[in-house]
């Protein structure tokens, strides 16, 4: 169930990108709503996720004023952040 209370997480994806659909499955795993931006093929068009994280490569986190790159960072920080804790 999604939690509207949670603060909106945005997503910089591309749809045929593996490392980007490791973290949507931890987001749907976590039950976490969120907005996907799809970015253009060519890098010079990703003008939004460049001026957000400063590279273009994708998957991009942004969540509040945090912003990650590279899946291996934001998955741990997911868990950590928004993972359940132990009763
Ligand atoms: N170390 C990054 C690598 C991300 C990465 O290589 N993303 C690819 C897409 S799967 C990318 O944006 N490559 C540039 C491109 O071909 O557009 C991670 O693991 O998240």
């Amino acid at each position: 169930m999604i939690d509207a209370s949670l603060p909106k997480l945005k997503l910089y994806k591309a749809d045929w990108c593996g490392y980007c659909v490791r973290v949507m499955r931890k987001l749907d795993e976590l039950g976490l709503a969120y907005e996907g931006v799809e970015v253009p093929i060519p890098h010079r068009d990703r003008r939004e996720v460049i001026a957000v994280s400063g590279q273009p490569e994708v998957p991009v986190l942004v969540d509040g004023d945090v912003v990650i790159d590279d899946d291996d960072r934001i998955i741990p920080y997911l868990d950590a952040r928004y993972g359940h804790k132990p009763e």
